[in-house]
């Protein structure tokens, strides 16, 4: 199989992360986003939304959306298990993972599009509604970090999809929204720590 990515940006990164876990094999094609690639008729063919990641899977098809991708990828290839093996352990991966989507990386995408990068790039930006996504991505962290006090992964007792999302959004959010967890917030640190030393992420950062 191929994806379609570019660099590290993030939505690529959850999938390459989870194709590392899984040790699968794929050839990664690398897009130049900054010139326009993912916008090329060629590439439209693909996802017509002109975004990546894309999946082309062995049998031709293309999947888009990464959390659709590495559903995909669970299920062909279920070992390790990072979605949820029974109906406990699916459920708290779930919903850790819904409340990283909507109350951490919906609100560091907030403060990505309308922070000064875009705004240097010419995209039209809020920065009345910057100061807002930040305040909430701040008060986020210390949420995080309450929970993760006595964990040491995010949903269950293993490293899951959840802590993927996590790392990934919080990367995203420290390295291109300067978004950084404040030092008093050691839980969230030191599992920032232990998951990023996992084989499967160094590997890519
Ligand atoms: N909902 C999509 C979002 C994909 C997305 O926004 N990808 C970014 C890179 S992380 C992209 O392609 N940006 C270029 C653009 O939107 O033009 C997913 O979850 O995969």
């Amino acid at each position: 199989m191929k994806l379609y990515g570019c660099g590290n940006t993030p939505n690529p990164r959850k999938v390459k992360i989870v194709l590392a876990e899984k040790a699968i094999d794929y050839e990664m094609i690398e897009l130049d986003l900054q010139n326009g690639e993912h916008k090329a008729p060629e590439f439209l063919q693909k996802n017509p939304l002109g975004r990546v990641p894309v999946l082309e899977t062995d049998d031709g098809a293309f999947l888009t959306e990464a959390i659709a991708i590495c559903r995909y990828l669970e299920a062909l290839y279920p070992q390790p298990n990072l979605f949820g093996s029974d109906a406990d352990d699916l459920g708290q991966i779930e919903m850790h993972l819904s409340q990283i989507e909507s109350d951490l990386w919906f609100q560091v995408r907030s403060s990505w599009k309308n922070g000064p990068v875009l705004e240097q790039r010419g995209y039209q930006v809020a920065p009345e509604a910057k100061v807002f996504s930040d305040e909430n991505v701040y008060a986020y962290y210390e949420k995080l970090n309450d929970e993760l006090a006595d964990k040491e992964y995010l949903a269950t007792s293993r490293f899951t999809i959840a802590d993927i999302i996590l790392l990934v959004s919080l990367d995203f959010a420290i390295h291109y929204c300067k978004l950084n967890p404040d030092e008093s917030l050691q839980n969230l640190w030191r599992w920032h720590g232990f998951v990023t030393a996992r084989e499967s992420v160094g590997a890519i950062t």
